[in-house]
């Protein structure tokens, strides 16, 4: 990985300059933009899924890899993992990820269903998260140096909880990771929360973070990207939910979190950054849905690429400049 910081910018972060990257098409007059080329990894790019989305991507040896979505044609939820040199042409390992672990007790292995993992370098490994069954949905712990060789940790939570997503770095002393409590089906509530640990493994000291915000966010929010450390603050990109007279729509918006103490909400937007308008968004296994996992940043540019899950069917790309989207949450606030 590249260790080059660059604080002159916005961004605290390392240059990316192998970033997937389009200008913002003239005319636009939005703050995110779609890849041209959407969606980028189709549903049918391993002969037995049925569908690949809400997927995490990250730099990796100069190239990118990724640990993906893959739901297979028994319609079962599987974690698979990738590998891309430039980050539009994927390969996907068509056989699942099998976690290893030297713990003894099975319920450290045991395996029910995995999936909208998130993928984070800190200090030393790749940790991931995903929603791991375990006599219900709660947060799935790993890590991998290699992408060859996944260890399975603790859950780090009790059921029911999706969305757990680990901050880059300590806050505090501590690990933090924003989880979204929930239910065990479609859950039609949901707020933000932030769990601290001392080693990974041992969870507590939970902090409320935010809940829904009307419109678009009314239902409920779920964090998205692994948080991107800004000089404005935390930049969280979260879903919101909307419950309409054909069932949820699924959007994206902008949150600044205090650097410090990150479940201090300084500025979230009242309108959405991405709805699902697109029709591989509006059409699918589940129509409405665009939902962030994943982004890349080049700190010295400012460029942030994010892959989403549309319409739980096909995974998407899209792009924004961070100062820009920052001055957008800033002005256009509601928390
Ligand atoms: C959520 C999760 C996501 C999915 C979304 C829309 O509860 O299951 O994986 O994208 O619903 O179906």
């Amino acid at each position: 990985m590249s260790k080059a910081s660059s604080r002159s910018s916005t961004i605290i972060g390392s240059a990316l300059p192998t970033i997937p990257w389009e200008d913002k098409p003239n005319g636009c007059k939005d703050v995110v933009w779609r890849y041209s080329g959407n969606p980028v990894i189709p549903r049918d790019l391993n002969p037995m899924s049925n569908s690949i989305f809400n997927s995490a991507v990250v730099p990796y040896k100069g190239a990118f890899a990724g640990v993906f979505r893959c739901d297979d044609k028994r319609r079962f939820m599987q974690l698979h993992v990738g590998f891309s040199k430039d980050g539009y042409s994927w390969q996907i390992d068509p056989e699942r990820i099998h976690f290893v672990s030297n713990d003894k007790d099975p319920a450290v292995l045991h395996w029910e269903y995995g999936y909208d993992p998130r993928v984070g370098w800190i200090e030393d490994r790749f940790y991931v998260t995903w929603c791991n069954g375990y006599h219900g949905p709660t947060i799935g712990m790993g890590w991998t140096k290699d992408f060859k060789t996944f260890h399975k940790m603790e859950n780090s939570l009790l059921p029911f909880n999706r969305n757990g997503v680990l901050f880059p770095r300590k806050i505090g002393g501590k690990y933090l990771m924003l989880n979204r409590p929930s239910d065990n089906g479609h859950t039609p509530f949901g707020d933000i929360f932030i769990s601290q640990s001392p080693d990974m493994v041992h969870w507590g000291c939970h902090r409320w973070v935010m809940r829904p915000n009307g419109g678009w966010q009314s239902t409920k929010v779920g964090a998205g990207p692994i948080p991107i450390e800004t000089k404005h603050g935390w930049l969280m990109i979260y879903h919101g939910v909307l419950t309409s007279c054909n069932g949820f729509v699924y959007s994206a918006g902008a949150a600044l979190l205090d650097i410090d103490r990150p479940w201090k909400v300084m500025y979230r937007t009242a309108p959405y950054i991405m709805s699902p308008q697109a029709p591989y968004e509006l059409a699918g296994d589940v129509p409405n849905v665009a939902f962030p996992c994943a982004a890349l940043t080049d700190a010295p540019t400012g460029r942030m690429a994010m892959y989403y899950g549309c319409a739980d069917t096909v995974t998407g790309l899209c792009f924004c400049q961070v100062d820009e989207l920052i001055d957008y949450v800033k002005k256009n606030s509601k928390v």
